[in-house]
């Protein structure tokens, strides 16, 4: 069977949100279809954009699947779901996120799962921790760390050295 490699961003700043990111990666993983690959360090970050709230805790993973990016997608939503995401206010507070950055070398434009992210390439929340994960990755031709040095928020993130 097929296989791809596929970025994983999570987020959360809602409730305990460090044990949520272990128990998300768990259950993401928790599937003879998903392989975990490599996990970013935990990062503390400033919201941006939405509504005032807490600060966030996000990370990266990669894994590698058979699934198709739908079939992925859903996966995805189905953990986020098991920790009690609401999907209230956009770009509001939430007890874990889940996108999909990249799958292989796919791309689609499509409402419903655009890839890659559409706000990837500008968002140190996701660029820094990942290029600390993979130091080569590249995205959309360019090299994640250097996205990730003139990303706006990289000023808001720091190393997550636990609670
Ligand atoms: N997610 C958003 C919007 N803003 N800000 C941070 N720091 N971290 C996030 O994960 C995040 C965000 C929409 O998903
Ligand atoms: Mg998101
Ligand atoms: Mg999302």
């Amino acid at each position: 069977m097929s296989t791809v490699r596929s970025v994983l961003a999570l987020g959360s700043n809602l409730g305990a949100s460090s044990d949520t990111l272990v128990r998300a990666v768990a259950d993401l993983v928790d599937s003879e279809h998903v392989r975990l690959r490599a996990v970013s360090p935990v990062v503390r970050t400033k919201p941006v954009g939405g509504p005032e709230q807490p600060d966030y805790l996000n990370m990266v993973i990669e894994v590698e699947t058979d699934l198709g990016p739908y079939e992925l997608l859903a996966h995805c939503q189905s953990v986020e779901d098991v920790h009690h995401r609401k999907r209230t206010v956009r770009w509001g507070p939430r007890t874990l996120d889940v996108d999909i950055i990249t799958y292989g070398a796919w791309t689609s434009d499509d409402d419903a799962l655009t890839i890659p992210h559409p706000r990837a390439a500008s968002r140190a929340f996701v660029l820094q921790p990942w290029a600390w994960m993979d130091p080569g990755a590249e995205l959309g031709g360019r090299p994640v760390a250097g996205l990730a040095a003139e990303a706006a928020d990289l000023a808001g993130l720091v190393p997550f050295e636990g609670v």
